[in-house]
């Protein structure tokens, strides 16, 4: 049995070494996305058990993949290699300080082939989360239908299915985006969008009115992404703002959301609260920020648990420092 289960897309990256338009960019620093595939390596280097499933070409591309997912420790049983079919890749152009563009070239890439034909019950069923997006829905029509076969499956399994809607315009215009990611929202036990794509789905901006309805929507656990300002957690008890950590310098937020996600079901998965889930991942997406490209700054548990145990001791020293004041 597997803790996580995704469906979606990997993109070969190719991240800007500077700040500027694509035509100034000389050098850019390889590296791997795909939000899905993202969330599953982070939970992966916490110690999770995790499985992909996803379809590369049969280009170097897609072997350095299946390589990668290897030695992360993701299972790769469930990713088929499409007989000359091309792997996606993106480029990641920083526009300012900690700030990106994407640009895509995946239009009919092996991971838009997927279709419901390609999804196993049998593993969605041994899962305990199964999680996908808002991207592996708006790569193509039979993504889409894959992700809700698979959805149902687990649905009807008793397995957790963890959404992130991930608005994505440059692959589907905003009327379809809406219809099918509040559909989706209905199936969904957790739901974990960034405020940004939030507004744009539900037309609200507040994040208290955002948690509001997507809870009456039905998932039992909401958390809306605020980037550097954290995340507001949210059931149908209560809601709670969780800070984010402050770091020295943020160089890239490419996939800190997708850092987020993947901690925060490690967390779940743990035994920890919502509460706690939200402040691990918010440490996890933090550190994140700190290097290029969407996976290879992401930190293993050891690297948190540091991070972690530096804040509280800063905050015990602040509490002494108060209590030595008052007395
Ligand atoms: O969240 C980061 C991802 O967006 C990035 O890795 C690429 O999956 C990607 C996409 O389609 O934008």
């Amino acid at each position: 049995m597997l803790d996580i289960i995704s469906l979606g897309e990997p993109l070969v990256e190719f991240c800007a070494t500077r700040v500027g338009r694509l035509k100034d960019v000389f050098l850019f620093k390889r590296g791997w996305g795909g939000d899905t595939s993202n969330v599953l390596v982070t939970a992966a280097r916490l110690g999770r058990t995790t499985g992909y499933i996803t379809r590369v070409g049969d280009d170097e591309f897609g072997k350095c993949f299946l390589e990668m997912w290897r030695r992360e420790g993701v299972d790769v049983s469930h990713v088929i290699i499409e007989k000359n079919g091309f792997t996606g890749v993106y480029f990641i152009l920083l526009t300012e300080e900690g700030k990106h563009e994407f640009i895509y070239y995946r239009k009919n890439s092996a991971a838009s082939h997927l279709s419901p034909s390609d999804i196993d019950p049998n593993y969605i069923k041994q899962s305990k989360i199964f999680h996908s997006s808002g991207i592996s829905q708006a790569i193509s029509e039979s993504c889409r239908e894959a992700v809700f076969k698979a959805a149902e499956i687990a649905k009807k399994a008793g397995v957790l299915f963890s959404y992130d809607p991930n608005v994505r315009l440059k692959l589907w215009p905003i009327n379809v985006a809406r219809n099918i990611i509040n559909y989706t929202l209905e199936l969904a036990d957790i739901v974990m969008p960034s405020l940004e794509d939030a507004k744009l789905f539900t037309g609200l901006s507040s994040p208290s009115e955002i948690a509001d309805i997507i809870l009456k929507s039905g998932p039992s656990i909401v958390v809306i992404k605020l980037g550097s300002q954290g995340c507001l957690v949210a059931t149908k008890r209560e809601k709670t703002l969780v800070p984010s950590f402050p770091v020295d310098k943020v160089v890239d937020t490419t996939g800190a959301g997708d850092a987020f996600t993947g901690a925060f079901l490690a967390a779940l998965l743990e035994g920890q609260n919502p509460k706690e889930a939200a402040r691990f991942a918010n440490a996890v997406a933090a550190l994140k920020t700190l290097g290029r490209g969407a996976v290879a700054s992401l930190p293993t548990r050891k690297r948190v648990e540091k991070f972690l145990s530096h804040f509280k001791s800063r905050n015990s020293f602040r509490q002494s420092l108060h209590d030595r004041r008052r007395a």
